[in-house]
C-alpha cells in the first residue's frame, strides 16, 4: 500500500493518506488502500485507537479526485460514490475509536472523511468545506448526512449550498472539531488523546462507540435498549472485574487485557 501509510506504536496506530502532490485527493487507488488499511487495523487486536491524518504540509485531504471524477458516466459516478461510502462506513463502524488529525485542507471528500471518524482535532491551518455544488455535483461520500448530524441542518445547509470554506476557529465554534492546535502540536495532542483512550477497557470503549453510533439513528425508546444490551455485555469480563475490584481496593487497575 503506497497511498496510505500505516505506522504502529504499540496500541496506537497512525494511518496517513499519502498522495501529497495532489493534496491527498481521494482517487480509486487511495480508496482501495484505505479499505485494506482498515481491514488490517481491524484484524490487529493490539491496536486500540487509530489516528488518521494526511501527508505533507498543506492538506488532510483536498477532496475526491476531480480529474478522475470529471469523465465519469452516471453509472460510474454511482459506483464511485458506493465505493467511497462503503470505505467511509467501514471507518465509521471500525470496532475501535478513530481520531482525525486534520492538518490542513479538509474539503469535499476530505471533510466527509474526517466526519466518518469518531473525534476531530485540527491544526490552526485547517480549512473545512463542501465545495461540491460549485463543481456541479452534490457531496457524495456522506456529506449531506453526516454534516447535518454533527452541526445541525441549518449550518450544514448553509455550508453545502454556498460551498464556502470555513477556517479552524469557525469549525471549532460550530462543533465540527473538538479542539484546534498550533500545527506542530496537533499530532502530539492526537497521540496523547489516543493513549488516554487506549488505557481504558477496550470492550467498554467499543461498546460505547457502538451504543452512540447506533443510538443516534434510533428513537430514544430503542436507543436506550441498545445501551442496556451493551452495558450488560461488559459484565463478567476480566476487565470489568479488575476495574471495579481496583476501585474497591483503592489501587490502580492492572493494564486492561481486552478480555
Ligand atoms: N482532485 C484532484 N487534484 C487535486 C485536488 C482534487 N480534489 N485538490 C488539489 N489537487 C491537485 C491540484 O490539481 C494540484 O495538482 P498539480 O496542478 O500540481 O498537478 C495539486 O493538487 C496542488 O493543488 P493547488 O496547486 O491547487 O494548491 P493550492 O494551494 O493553490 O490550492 C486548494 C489548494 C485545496 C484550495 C485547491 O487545490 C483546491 O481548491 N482543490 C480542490 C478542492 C475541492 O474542490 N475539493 C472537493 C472536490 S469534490 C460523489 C463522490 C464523491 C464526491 C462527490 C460525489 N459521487 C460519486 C456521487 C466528492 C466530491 C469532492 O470531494
Amino acid at each position: 500500500m503506497t497511498h496510505v501509510l500505516l505506522e504502529k506504536n504499540g496500541q496506537v496506530a497512525i494511518a496517513t493518506v499519502n498522495r501529497p502532490n495532489a493534496l491527498n485527493a481521494l482517487n480509486s487507488a487511495v480508496l482501495d488502500d484505505l479499505n485494506e488499511t482498515l481491514d488490517a487495523v481491524a484484524a490487529d487486536e493490539e491496536i486500540r485507537v487509530l489516528v488518521l491524518t494526511g501527508a505533507g504540509e498543506k492538506a488532510f485531504v483536498a477532496g475526491a479526485d476531480i480529474a478522475e471524477m470529471s469523465t465519469l458516466t452516471k453509472a460510474e459516478a454511482e459506483a464511485f460514490g458506493k465505493k467511497g461510502n462503503d470505505v467511509f462506513r467501514k471507518l465509521e463502524t471500525l470496532p475501535i475509536p478513530v481520531i482525525a488529525a486534520v492538518n490542513g485542507y479538509a474539503l469535499g471528500g476530505g471533510c466527509e472523511l474526517c466526519m466518518a471518524c469518531d473525534i476531530r482535532l485540527c491544526s490552526d491551518t485547517a480549512v473545512f468545506g463542501q465545495p461540491e455544488t460549485g463543481l456541479g455535483i452534490t457531496p457524495g461520500f456522506g456529506g449531506t448526512q453526516r454534516l447535518a448530524r454533527l452541526i445541525g441542518a441549518g449550518m450544514a445547509k448553509q455550508m453545502i449550498y454556498s460551498g464556502k470554506n470555513i477556517k479552524a476557529d469557525e469549525a471549532y465554534r460550530l462543533g465540527l472539531v473538538n479542539a484546534v492546535y498550533p500545527k506542530e502540536e496537533l499530532m502530539p495532542a492526537a497521540q496523547k488523546l489516543a493513549l488516554s483512550i487506549a488505557s481504558n477497557a477496550p470492550i467498554a470503549v467499543r461498546a460505547c462507540k457502538q451504543a452512540i453510533n447506533e443510538g443516534l439513528d434510533a428513537p430514544m425508546d430503542e436507543a436506550i435498549v441498545i445501551e442496556e444490551r451493551l452495558f450488560g455485555s461488559c459484565f463478567e469480563t476480566e476487565d470489568q472485574r479488575e476495574g471495579m475490584c481496583a476501585f474497591l481496593e483503592k489501587r490502580k487497575h492492572e493494564p486492561y487485557q481486552n478480555r
